[in-house]
């Protein structure tokens, strides 16, 4: 099967004629071709775009939240094929395609789709001289680069609020990951979305994404990916003085004291080190828990981690599918290997799973993995693996867990359990990440500004913050001095 570009809102072929092949994790098997595009397919969206922009910009609030909330019922109604696409292209249960990655995308078009009819600005009166407001208009053509662990979740949280605020986009989704966009096409189609206001050029990141990171008619980027990625991204849009968002890598901590329900720090904090096999921005992979109850926090954690049943990603009852590539997996043994060069003790998982049905035996399988006696240091609870592996540390108070909570490089996310209301309080204000959960792993709402701290990234996305990045404020002033 040939995915296509959608462009001018026609699937087309990329001009080059080239293709890449697109793997299924569970099986390491080629199953489709993805564009392997390039400048050139990239300057026909830009044009495309360009030529939609000023109707798109124009058409009025009420009337783009009527296709864009079309587009949320048409994922709807899909929510089966696409979750079945999306376990495919990437490997993640089907259980957590369908009840996570497929129903959040419809969310994303349905809340910003509705946030424009909402969407305000503020007026200033400067003491009797002049009366301000301003303007929030939209920013042009819009380059979205997305990533493959949360494929169809990522890129609509991008596309909807550009859109909504009355951009047009030219996106590339990861080449590892291509099937839902490929699909969100014809939804797109459906719904009435015009020719050209949104574009999907398909293709590899130092290509296609470089294309559409230095093209200067794209004034505005929207990144999530690797830390490394999101430098060379920044590098070319520096000098071009575009406006940019980077969500980029994490190394979150857990940080269980010993008030904590235990019950449910384990099983919160299990959730957090392998939900998609460990492979979410947001997994807390450094786990701190207290010493009183260190030695059982890890017997019943390493209970649980083996108890994940890992599999067939399309067999109900799985918890845990396959790594999304091989480059990825070899990562994750890279690791692990290093946890132990550096002295760690594995205490579950460590390797590949050793029953893995017939269909799967070629994929790109590892088992949850957790690895104790390493100290804060080193290099496995420094840097981001990204991968079914989570590190238990012990520790004496809570200002040493929060120096060695934000030893990293980066700020993303973190998660406290604790019974007590005003430690927590305490914590999360000194914790160095864009998101402080309490109790609580991974709750989402689509209100709050979303980003890190530090190597994590740059910029706020979500709600308002995502509202107004997209657009361009205008202060007008008008004197009310004269007569
Ligand atoms: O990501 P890349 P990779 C982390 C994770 C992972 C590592 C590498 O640690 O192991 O990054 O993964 C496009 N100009 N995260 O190499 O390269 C690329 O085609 C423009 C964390 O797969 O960052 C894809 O669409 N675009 C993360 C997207 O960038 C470029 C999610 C992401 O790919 C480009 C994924 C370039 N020069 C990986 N190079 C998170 N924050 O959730 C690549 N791309």
């Amino acid at each position: 099967m040939k995915i296509a570009n959608y462009i001018g809102g026609e699937l087309v072929a990329p001009i080059g004629g080239a293709y890449l092949d697109n793997f299924e994790p569970a099986t390491g098997k080629v199953y489709s071709q993805v564009p392997d595009s390039d400048a050139r397919d990239v300057q026909m969206a830009v044009d495309a775009a360009e030529k939609a922009f000023p109707a798109w910009s124009r058409t009025p609030a009420a009337d783009r939240s009527r296709v864009i909330c079309r587009i949320a019922d048409l994922i709807e109604s899909k929510l089966d094929e696409l979750a079945r696409a999306e376990t495919i292209d990437n490997g993640k249960p089907l259980s957590l395609s369908r009840s996570l990655d497929i129903p959040r995308a419809a969310a994303n078009f349905r809340f910003f789709g509705t946030a424009i009819l909402h969407f305000h600005s503020e007026s200033y009166v400067t003491d009797g001289l002049a009366m301000n407001y301003i303007l929030r208009g939209p920013r042009g053509l819009c380059g979205i680069i997305s990533p493959w662990n949360l494929p169809l979740y990522v890129l609509t949280w991008k596309i909807a609020p550009a859109l909504s605020t009355g951009n047009v986009v030219i996106a590339k989704p990861s080449e590892l990951t291509p099937m839902t966009a490929y699909l969100l096409t014809q939804l797109c189609r459906e719904a009435g979305l015009p020719p050209g206001v949104l574009n999907i050029v398909h293709g590899r990141g130092a290509t296609a994404g470089g294309a559409i990171t230095a093209h200067p008619k794209i004034s505005t980027i929207s990144f999530t990916g690797g830390t490394v990625t999101g430098g060379e991204i920044a590098k070319v849009c520096a000098p071009m003085f575009k406006k940019v968002a980077l969500e980029l890598g994490g190394k979150n901590p857990t940080i269980v004291f010993d008030d904590a329900d235990l019950d449910a720090a384990i099983k919160g904090s299990v959730r957090a080190s392998f939900a998609n096999q460990g492979q979410v921005c947001l997994c807390g992979s450094r786990i701190f828990v207290q010493e009183k109850i260190h030695d059982e926090f890890v017997r019943r954690f390493v209970d649980a981690a083996k108890a994940l049943k890992v599999g067939d990603p399309l067999v109900e009852g799985t918890d845990q599918g396959a790594i999304v590539s091989k480059t990825q997996l070899e990562k994750v043994k890279f690791y692990v290997d290093l946890a132990r060069k550096e002295g760690g003790t594995i205490l579950a998982g460590g390797g590949p799973p050793a029953d893995l049905p017939p269909r799967c035996r070629e994929g790109y399988f590892h088992q949850p993995t957790v690895i104790t006696g390493l100290d804060s240091s080193c290099r496995v609870n420094q840097e981001e693996i990204f991968g079914p592996v989570a590190a238990i540390l012990p520790f004496k108070d809570e200002s040493e867990v929060i120096a060695q909570a934000n030893s990293v490089e980066y700020g993303l996310a973190s998660s406290i359990w604790t019974g007590s209301v005003s430690r927590a309080h305490r914590v999360a204000e000194q914790i160095q990440s864009g998101t402080v959960w309490v109790n609580s792993w991974m709750i989402r709402d689509l209100r709050v500004p979303f980003g890190g701290m530090k190597k994590s990234g740059v910029g706020r996305e979500g709600g308002l913050e995502a509202m107004r990045f997209y657009t361009e404020p205008k202060n007008v002033c008008i004197g009310t001095s004269l007569p």
